[in-house]
């Protein structure tokens, strides 16, 4: 680290500095999220050491009760976001109902939406996690927080972001204004800045999606997939499918590439798909567009989604725009729906 690199929390404070009306009460929220991402990263980098040490028990070294990550993780998200008097009500994956701010803790402007542990396959594997967040201003006028204002179309968040577990620790957020990265510097204890105005590469030869479920896919999405493995009129693609979305987001966010996880017939408990709207979709989204690519559900763009529920599934194309956009043109073709069709 040089004097000249901003954390997290400098180059947040800097940028609300410039916003007349900043409380400073967005950048402490920020804070309350970069603290629990650091808890949930050491947590994860040890996961692999609980049964060497022989901690197989349910209790740890401390005597405390040793946890599933992903209950960890929620816990964590929940205890800080609630400490920190800037959130009125929180929706996690991991919860079914809404998550109160209960006193003694104090109602502040903001609703946070998270997915506290994403890609829960890879935990025991070693492979990238992450965490995915996604912020509104809140709608309902005081007191604790409604449905109302966790029930909200992508396009109205404040802010959104991931963290991803990997080979390093990386932070990336944005408000609208560019996509920014961090990664934590474990002797610090900080994330320092790696990247500001991150944008998705206009070239691509990656897609991203389980192959397995091909039966089962509708013919537009097949035919849309074959373009690519083809490499009609742009060479051949290559696919990356790691099964964690932020880990493929990230790297598509990189590289360039397209990550889709379609509606498929496979469960027909799932006729939307598997993943959901407002903690992995919207947040991803609202990411991608800041960084020049698109998300779409097939016909429709994921931020003008307004969900009927907390934990709503969506089909997901995501990432770089050309190709999203060659996807909603495989679907119209099929069904005859525009873009903006059934809003
Ligand atoms: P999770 O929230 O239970 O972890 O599920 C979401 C994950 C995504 O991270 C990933 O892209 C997808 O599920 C993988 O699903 P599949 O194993 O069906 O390909
Ligand atoms: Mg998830």
């Amino acid at each position: 680290m040089t004097p000249r690199t901003p954390t997290l929390t400098q180059f947040i404070m800097e940028k609300e500095h410039a916003v007349a009306a900043a409380t400073g009460e967005f950048t402490f929220l920020m804070s309350a999220i970069a603290l629990s991402t650091k808890l949930i990263s050491r947590e994860v980098n040890k996961a692999g050491l609980v049964e060497i040490l022989g901690l197989t028990g349910d209790r740890n070294v401390q005597g405390e009760q040793v946890q599933k990550l992903d209950l960890f993780a929620n816990d964590t998200m929940v205890r800080t976001l609630a400490r920190s008097g800037t959130v009125c009500v929180m929706g996690s994956e991991e919860v079914a109902d809404p998550i109160p701010v209960n006193p003694p803790y104090t109602c502040g402007k903001y609703v946070v939406v998270f997915d506290p542990l994403d890609g829960s396959s890879n935990i025991d594997v070693g492979a990238p996690i992450g965490t995915i967040f996604s912020i509104y201003r809140r709608r309902s006028p005081d007191g604790p927080g409604q449905a109302m204002d966790l029930l909200r179309p992508g396009r109205e968040q404040v802010a959104a972001g991931y963290v991803i577990y990997g080979s390093s620790t990386i932070f990336v957020y944005s408000t609208g204004e560019g996509v920014h990265s961090f990664t934590l510097d474990p002797s610090l204890g900080e994330f320092l800045l790696t990247d500001e105005g991150l944008r998705i590469p206009e070239q691509t030869r990656i897609y991203s999606i389980n192959d397995a479920n091909a039966p089962w896919w509708p013919a537009w999405v097949s035919r849309w997939v074959a373009g690519m493995r083809d490499g009609v009129g742009k060479g051949r693609y290559t696919a990356r499918y790691i099964g964690s979305l932020v880990a493929d987001f990230h790297r598509n966010l990189l590289r360039g590439g397209v990550y889709a996880y379609p509606a498929d017939t496979r469960d027909p408990a799932l006729p939307n798909g598997k993943l959901r709207l407002l903690y992995e979709a919207a947040p991803l989204a609202f990411l991608a567009r800041g960084a020049g690519g698109h998300a779409t559900d097939g016909h429709r763009d994921i931020l003008d989604i307004v969900p009927d529920s907390l934990h709503q599934r969506t089909a997901l194309f995501i990432g770089n725009r050309e190709e999203v956009e060659a996807a909603v043109a495989c679907h119209g073709e099929e069904t005859g729906r525009g873009p903006a069709d059934d809003r």
